[in-house]
């Protein structure tokens, strides 16, 4: 009688969290984002994961402020390469190896590159032979075809790019 008292008490007290509107809310816009990104993932098969974070190859063309846009909608940014083995591993492991990428780095400043995602300095620069140091006509960064050497290029030009994301579901 006691046991059945208690499991009464504690399946009214369930019901009435689980159905508080402000759970039942934030699960379901959850589930709406793990669905989202998920699907991406799952339909399109383009995520490579290197240390508990997601990289994306785009297969679109488009210019590097849209590029951009397009990785925060994924719940992601233009890729940021913290060290040079990460740079190495996403440029070895890109969708298609004969093309270029854009990645999140620019020199809006002229000669100071900066990550978009959090506004850092880059820590090393490695430079295809005869770039970097191209004017301010060229602000944006590109990862070259091949090889996990930078290239800088007119921001307009339209090129594939890679996302990162620190959410790999
Ligand atoms: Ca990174």
């Amino acid at each position: 009688m006691k046991f059945q008292f208690q499991f009464a008490l504690l399946l009214t007290v369930s019901t009435f969290v689980l159905s508080s509107p402000f759970i039942a809310n934030s699960k379901s816009a959850l589930s709406n984002m793990r669905g989202g990104i998920g699907k991406l993932k799952i339909s399109e098969r383009k995520w490579y994961k290197y240390k508990e974070h997601c990289y994306y190859s785009s297969e679109d063309l488009t210019d590097w402020f849209t590029a951009e846009n397009s990785c925060r909608k994924m719940d992601g940014y233009l890729v940021k390469f913290d060290e040079k083995a990460e740079n190495e591993a996403i440029s070895s492991n890109r969708r298609l190896k004969k093309e270029h990428y854009w990645i999140g780095l620019t020199d809006l400043k002229e000669g100071e590159y900066r990550w978009i995602y959090d506004q850092t300095k880059a820590t090393f620069l490695p430079w295809t032979r005869g770039y970097g140091a191209s004017g301010t006509k060229y602000n944006c960064v590109m990862l070259q075809r091949k090889i996990a050497k930078w290239i800088d290029y007119s921001c307009g030009y339209k090129w594939r790019y890679i996302c990162e994301s620190d959410h790999c579901y």
